[in-house]
């Protein structure tokens, strides 16, 4: 980085969280990206409005103690990290993950402000979660780790206040356990949190929406640059919710998919994935993905996550977790042919394996702007509480889809402008920024 401002204020944030390596990659990238911004923005720069952007508004760390079948007191950590919300309320999800701590909620919820900003809709930005591991837990255990999350949660939330939603390890079933436990306690009977059950104020197409958004941004992305996904082999780390809906989409848009994995290990189907499959054997019956064997017996499986990147394919959906490629990853994807990466998970390429993908000249959807789908149709959930009016499939679904595509349109643009033509990490981080320094510039130093 050779701007000495943005300099400053990288070094300041490694100071202040030296025990925050995820968090300091997060702000990397984005300053990284600023550098011809803030050259032609004096006016940003004296507003202070990057120092105030690194800091979190407040960030909030409590105990969650419950007790297990055995009669046993259990106690997690929970967090919840109110970034930002010079655009709207504080929106954002919830981790439930062993690996969770201050400094992963942390660059979730910087980088959730930019994405929430590209989503066109009211949204600043925050991120929560526990270190706990539903993995094993029985319905009450979850419940009662759900309902004591929510007994501290509730004091810092709101419908226009905070709203958070599912991430790692949160899926409908948690939500509807929080939900039912802020009801109890504040009486109220609103849109606090977004996925929830449709009976009960969801929106359709919530579910979907992260996996389908990752595959019509990354359409949008293919098609500006004379390709699709017609006829393409395609591989997706993580069986989870976003990899199984964009299993389903890409299907649909013509692709093979080849194959998927969970933490322990890889599926490898010559003849294509299913996504109903998945839906059946990770979202309903809760199983590793290696017990795909006894319904397709002709596929494969490998033992090790990583070993996904060795399969040949076209494009690679990643959609586990953060770092899930590194340079060995992306240089095995390049080798084999992949020309195009787009990001369902957050942060899942080092900073290395970024440089594989431009080295190679693979197109790259960043995840701030092409696993925007999940927030944004949070956001129409928002809205149709709000009104008490619900939408058809059909109507979020085209919603969906058109901010997509100015989501696309913005990230092009904006890297067009700055010089940087078809590097749509630069132009997600500019576009994402400029909406968020503005609003903050004109609502003063606060
Ligand atoms: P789920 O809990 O539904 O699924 C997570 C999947 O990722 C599982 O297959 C899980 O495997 C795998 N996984 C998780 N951690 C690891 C790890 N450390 N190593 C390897 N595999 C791992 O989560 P989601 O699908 O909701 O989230 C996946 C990613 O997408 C996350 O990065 C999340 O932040 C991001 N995201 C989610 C959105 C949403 O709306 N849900 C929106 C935007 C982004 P296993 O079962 O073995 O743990
Ligand atoms: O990372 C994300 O954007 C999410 N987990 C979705 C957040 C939300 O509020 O829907």
């Amino acid at each position: 980085m050779e701007n000495e401002y943005l300099r400053g204020i990288l070094e300041t944030v490694k100071r202040r969280n030296p025990a925050e390596p995820e968090f300091i990659q997060a702000v990397t990238e984005v300053l990284s990206s600023l550098e011809p911004v803030i050259a032609q923005r004096p006016d940003l720069m004296e507003a202070g409005v990057l120092e105030r952007m690194v800091e979190p508004d407040r960030q909030i760390v409590f105990r969650v103690p419950w007790v297990d079948d055995s009669g046993k007191v259990q106690v997690n950590r929970g967090f919840r990290v109110q970034f930002n919300d010079a655009l709207g309320p504080y929106k954002g999800g919830l981790r439930f993950h062993p690996t969770v701590n201050l400094g992963i909620i942390k660059f979730l919820g910087f980088e959730q402000v930019f994405k929430n900003s590209l989503t066109t809709l009211p949204l600043g930005g925050g991120k929560g979660g526990a270190d706990f591991d539903p993995k094993g837990k029985s319905e009450g255990e979850i419940m009662r780790f759900c309902q004591s999350f929510m007994t501290e949660l509730y004091r810092h939330i709101g419908k226009d206040v905070d709203v958070p939603a599912g991430d790692t390890g949160v899926g409908s079933r948690e939500i509807g356990y929080m939900f039912g436990q802020y009801k109890r306690i504040t009486g109220e009977w609103g849109g606090v949190l977004t996925g929830k059950g449709i009976p009960y104020g969801g929106s359709l197409v919530r579910t979907e929406a992260t996996g389908y958004g990752l595959c019509y941004f990354a359409d949008e992305m293919l098609r500006a640059n004379g390709r699709s996904f017609e006829g393409q082999t395609v591989i997706i780390s993580a069986s989870g919710n976003v990899a199984t809906y964009a299993c389903q989409k890409a299907t649909e848009l013509g692709a093979k998919v080849v194959a998927m994995s969970d933490s322990n290990g890889y599926i490898y189907d010559p003849q294509g994935i299913d996504y109903r499959d998945i839906k059946q054997l990770k979202e309903v019956e809760r199983k590793r993905i290696r017990e795909y064997l006894s319904i397709r017996p002709h596929a494969e499986y490998h033992e090790g996550c990583s070993g996904i990147w060795n399969v040949p394919c076209d494009i690679a959906l990643p959609c586990a977790t953060q770092n899930e490629i590194d340079k060995e990853g992306a240089e095995a994807l390049a080798a084999n042919g992949c020309y195009a990466v787009a990001e369902g998970a957050n942060m899942p390429s080092k900073p290395e394996a970024i440089e594989v993908y431009f080295a190679n000249n693979m197109l790259f959807a960043p995840a701030k702007a092409a696993n925007a789908g999940g927030v944004a149709t949070s956001g129409l959930e928002m809205s149709q509480n709000s009104t008490r009016i619900p939408w058809t499939a059909q109507e979020v679904d085209a919603k969906l889809h058109g901010i997509m595509r100015s989501i696309f349109a913005a990230c092009d643009s904006a890297a067009r402008e700055y010089g940087m033509p078809g590097n749509y990490m630069a132009g997600a981080n500019i576009a994402g920024f400029l909406k968020v320094a503005e609003a903050m510039k004109a609502q003063g130093c606060v």
